[in-house]
């Protein structure tokens, strides 16, 4: 899978170097590519942004620099890509975006900053790429970059081969619409702690019911609204 970041902070992906989604790049799985915005400004102080049309707080980002991004990161696509622009006013990001999108091929994630982009944007992308605005949830972040890792982190596990072991995959939280059941591991007694019984017991129809009966009871205190 290829991946895009075009941003006005590329030192925010620094940590797409280590870890788990490192070692898939350096492996070759995943070919990650960090754009600065500026690079395709031409002014002498690198202008990425300018005061609104109609007033308001704050500045929007012009809209030249991001079409000449665009342009240039798909020009060397094999395909049309998906483009996703992080906002907290878009589409909100579950694990069903992430699996989805980590059968596409090709993501160009743009980050945005300041009061958002021009939204002309998002509709000369059209041209380029399919679109999607997306949001990690209803919390507003400074701009995208952090929304965009937490993104790419999400999907870039799910591409096979990033995980070593896909087992691991199918037992977590939102994979089945319920939250994860509670993990120990050794000492069976600590600090005056001890495991559930049943964990020790090597039944194994019982060790699955029981936490089947953890998912369901974690997800109703927790997490009712999934439940629906
Ligand atoms: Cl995707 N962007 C920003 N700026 N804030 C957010 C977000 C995205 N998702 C939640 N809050």
């Amino acid at each position: 899978m290829r991946i895009d970041i075009v941003t006005i902070f590329p030192a925010f992906f620094d940590v797409l170097g280590v870890s788990l989604l490192g070692k898939a790049r350096s492996s070759g799985l995943l070919d990650v590519r960090v754009h600065d915005l500026r690079d395709w400004t031409h002014d002498r102080h690198r202008t990425v942004d300018d005061t609104p049309y109609g007033g308001g707080a704050g500045m929007v980002m012009k809209p030249e620099p991001w079409a000449e991004a665009l342009d240039a990161i798909v020009a060397d696509a094999a395909r049309r890509p998906t483009i996703v622009f992080p906002s907290p006013a878009g589409e909100v990001f579950t694990q069903t975006t992430a699996r989805e999108l980590s059968g596409h091929q090709h993501l160009v994630f743009g980050c945005g900053r300041y009061e958002g982009i021009d939204e002309r944007v998002f509709d000369y992308a059209t041209m380029l790429g399919d679109v999607r605005l997306v949001s990690l949830g209803d919390y507003v972040l400074n701009g995208g970059e952090v929304a965009a890792m937490a993104m790419i982190e999400a999907i870039g596990r799910l591409v096979p081969g990033v995980v070593g072991n896909p087992d691991s995959l199918v037992e977590e939280s939102h994979e089945d619409g319920l939250l994860e059941y509670p993990s120990y591991t050794k000492p069976a007694l600590w600090r005056g702690r001890e495991v559930p019984p049943v964990l020790l017991s090597g039944n194994h129809g019982a060790v699955d019911a029981w936490r089947r009966q953890q998912q369901l009871e974690r997800t109703r205190d927790r997490r009712p609204d999934l439940l629906g």
